[in-house]
């Protein structure tokens, strides 16, 4: 055997203490007589895994680990563990041996022996392979995310939502520029951001019960999935941030109207003071929507920042209120009796101002 390293084993981690010599020592036998490094890609678990991971590596050199500090992600975490080998062919796994280790040496064999293969996929959808004990539920989920992701981004595979696979580390390091990197299932963020379709070959596998720590994958990281879904189709004719913006936007016309009707025609106030809370209610409900979803990675926190933030986006909207009402009445002078399409405009221009400045204004400051 030569000395020189063949693969790295990139490992996301994120509270798994009790997983990390369990699954070094699985790698262990699973490839002999393969030069291998495990690198573990830690978030700064409160559990110690990254303190578990070290104790490991004193004695064994083969293991290596990144602690990002401050840092969440499973795919920017696979990301930077796959940038940081010198090894030519990278493989990432869970932490939380439900991935089966031992078919990494046959995605190793498939790599080796065919210089056109760019990846080797582990699928749990071709024969052989399987979902274990996932619960009805489960199994509904990972089916309607697997079939949206085909539908949207058809990159072919049978298993687009696997997080077990193996790379040429060239390839990679080529894209990983255009990686998206948010929440995005990594594979499927590697299949769309090469350029070009890549060669890949399929090996079952099947997908283990968790026996020790728990799963991540909560609503947030769904939702992180669809809008990187969205993203990749496309963010590129409207910005997936616009998108969110302008669809809050819709649903702040909605309160709008309730608490208008409910002000001036069921407790018959009059129509301007209607009005003025209408407006106050939909602008409140606009500003905490947008701060939890659409600027949830710049979230104002804390009375302070809420209050100033609430204030200038109040300020903000304000402004394109007027800028809309302006806009459509020009319209309208303009080509007199085209009422829809200058009020759809004013709504745009407003909308396009809103976003503009409360991006720069009420999200942009801290
Ligand atoms: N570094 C890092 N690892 C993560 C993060 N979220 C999950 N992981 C790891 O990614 C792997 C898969 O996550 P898991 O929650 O088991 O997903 P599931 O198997 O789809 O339920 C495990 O090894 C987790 O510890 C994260 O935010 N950062
Ligand atoms: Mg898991």
């Amino acid at each position: 055997m030569s000395d020189l390293l063949d693969l790295a084993i990139v490992i996301p981690t994120f509270n798994e203490k009790g997983n990390v010599p369990v699954l070094i020592a699985r790698l262990d036998q699973a490839l002999a007589g393969v030069n291998w490094e495990a690198i573990f890609v830690d978030d700064d678990s409160p559990d110690g895994t990254a303190d578990a991971a070290r104790d490991i590596a004193r004695l064994d050199r083969r293991v290596r680990v990144i602690q990002r500090i401050g840092r969440r992600g499973l795919a920017t975490a696979c990301i930077e563990g796959m940038c940081a080998t010198a090894a030519p062919l990278v493989a990432v796994i869970d932490g939380d041996l439900q991935h089966d280790e031992t078919v990494l040496p046959a995605m190793l064999a498939a790599l080796k022996d065919d210089p056109a293969l760019d990846i080797a996929v582990g699928s749990r959808f071709v024969a052989g392979g399987g979902t274990g004990e996932w619960d009805r539920d489960r199994v509904a989920k990972s089916a309607f995310a697997t079939r949206l992701s085909q539908r949207v981004l058809d990159v072919g595979l049978s298993d687009p939502m696997s997080g077990f696979f193996m790379v040429r580390t060239a390839v990679l390091r080529e894209m990983a520029p255009r990686l998206a990197g948010i929440g995005f299932k990594i594979l499927l963020d590697i299949m769309a951001s090469a350029g070009r379709p890549l060669r890949f070959v399929e090996l079952p596998y099947v997908f283990r019960t968790r026996s020790a720590g728990e799963s991540k994958l909560d609503h947030v990281v769904a939702m992180e999935y669809l809008i990187a879904l969205y993203d990749r189709r496309f963010g590129r004719v409207i910005p997936v941030r616009f998108a969110m913006f302008s669809a809050i936007g819709v649903i702040g016309v909605g309160i709008h109207m309730g608490v208008l009707t409910a002000l001036y025609v069921v407790l018959g106030a009059s129509f301007l003071l209607g009005q003025i809370v209408a407006t106050a209610a939909a602008m409140t409900f606009n500003f905490f929507l947008n701060n939890a979803l659409t600027y949830r990675d710049r979230r104002l926190r804390g009375w302070r920042q809420m209050l100033d933030g609430w204030v200038s986006f109040c300020v903000v909207c304000s402004v394109g209120a007027v800028a809309n009402v302006g806009v459509a009445a020009f319209l309208y002078d303009f080509r007199y009796g085209a009422w829809a399409i200058s009020a759809l405009a004013g709504v745009l221009v407003g909308a396009v101002w809103n976003y503009a400045l409360s991006s720069r204004f009420t999200w942009g400051r801290y």
